[in-house]
């Protein structure tokens, strides 16, 4: 089925266009032979290269049978155009792609805090993989990820430790991979060490300078579309003195998705690279999918947590914003090191940056936290906080009214 959409896309939406011009010409000179009219000739040649002209002449002719056809970017390397041999490598790899069941990574799956007094060698392994999951119920992604889902592990370290990072391609994956952490101080934050073609290893050793919440991501060019198609994690470097304990702690990514189908469209999505640089995401989530931090995160009245937040962009600035709560202590731009900010409704993930969020709940039921910029709901950005415990009418006291609002 997956298969039949595919083809669907890329014979019909794709190359449609340029078959159809193809065929009219042979279909103009079928007519053209059997009528042997000189005029009707040269009038029906001048409307179709008149049409032709008109098509071409705005873009110049297309650099190759490549999609989009007339994509001219300016970055330092390649845009996110897809060649035909890339789809057909595509087509040819279908099969051997891992089918992940759930994209999303669980939003507690973060590394223990670091309890250590004195900097130590930490080796990290990772494994980049392209993938195919669902996005939403029958609407499927060709993800490229670390460790097979979104968003890519956490890493936790601590201030002057010495990380030892291997980067491994695996052999199903289709193209090159590196990974950029923002943590590390050196050229290309480690891109430049691990670029490595599947089934190959590369490693890169780096010193954790800067304490802080810090993203990590695919820098392959074209980097935009390798970040947008899922590769990116968080990298902790935890203060010297550590981190307050608190009860919960969560691990959370924006992303943005863009599909060439639209959203809702059914089957496998293909990448849009015109959507992508305007700006205009298909699905906008966290951890990789609609509907992915459903029924993950449960705590009671009187505990704490704290959310690593980060945002994977590629285009967006996240306003982050946790619905019913007010955030106790936020740390902008996770900046672990300045006076957190307190009492905050809303805080502004950068793309390629990332938050620190901390707060209690007193109140149980269910809390939905978003991207406020709210038009982006709809397109998957919320996720919910389940809080289970007693009443506290002295805060707040109402009948809540089922299914109305949150
Ligand atoms: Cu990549």
């Amino acid at each position: 089925m997956e298969i039949i959409y595919l083809l669907r896309t890329v014979l019909v939406e794709w190359f449609g266009l340029f078959i159809a011009f193809i065929f009219a010409g042979v279909f103009l000179y079928l007519v053209l032979r059997k009528l042997h009219s000189t005029w009707l000739t040269v009038t029906l040649v001048a409307v179709f290269l008149g049409v032709s002209i008109f098509f071409y002449a705005p873009h110049g002719l297309p650099r190759g049978f490549e999609y989009p056809f007339f994509l001219k970017t300016y970055g330092p390397a390649e845009g996110p155009v897809l060649s035909l041999g890339s789809v057909l490598k595509f087509f040819g790899n279908f099969d051997k792609f891992e089918r992940v069941a759930n994209i999303a990574r669980d939003p507690n799956d973060v590394p223990v805090p670091v309890t250590r007094t004195e900097p130590e060698l930490v080796k990290v392994e990772l494994t980049t993989k392209e993938v195919i999951a669902e996005m939403a119920p029958g609407v499927f992604i060709n993800y490229w990820t670390f460790d097979g889902q979104i968003p890519g592990p956490m890493i936790r370290v601590r201030e002057g430790d010495t990380v030892e990072l291997t980067l491994h391609n695996d052999p199903t994956s289709l193209h090159y991979h590196n990974i950029d952490l923002h943590a590390v101080t050196g050229p290309g934050g480690g891109a430049v060490s691990t670029m490595v073609a599947p089934g190959e290893s590369a490693t890169v050793t780096f010193k954790a300078l800067h304490p802080g919440l810090f993203v990590y991501h695919c820098a392959t060019p074209n980097v935009a579309n390798h970040m947008t198609h899922g590769m990116y994690g968080l990298i902790l470097v935890e203060p010297e003195e550590g981190l307050p304990a608190v009860d919960h702690e969560y691990y959370v990514m924006q992303g943005e998705f863009y599909a060439s189908g639209g959203m809702g469209r059914k089957g496998i999505q293909l990448f849009d690279a015109e959507a992508m640089l305007a700006g205009q995401p298909t699905y906008i989530v966290f951890n990789g999918k609609t509907n992915g931090l459903m029924d993950k995160m449960q705590m009671k009245t009187g505990e704490t947590a704290r959310i690593y937040m980060g945002n994977g962009g590629v285009n967006l600035i996240s306003s982050f914003h946790l619905i019913g709560e007010v955030f106790d202590r936020v740390f902008p731009e996770a900046s672990l090191t300045s006076e957190p900010h307190t009492n905050v409704q809303t805080t502004l993930v950068p793309a390629g940056g990332a938050t620190v969020v901390e707060f209690d709940t007193q109140v149980p039921g269910n809390y939905i936290f978003v991207d406020h910029a709210l038009a982006r709901v709809d397109r998957g950005a919320w996720g919910v906080l389940q809080v289970s415990g007693e009443e506290n009418k002295e805060i707040y006291d109402g009948a809540i009214i089922e299914g109305y609002g949150h």
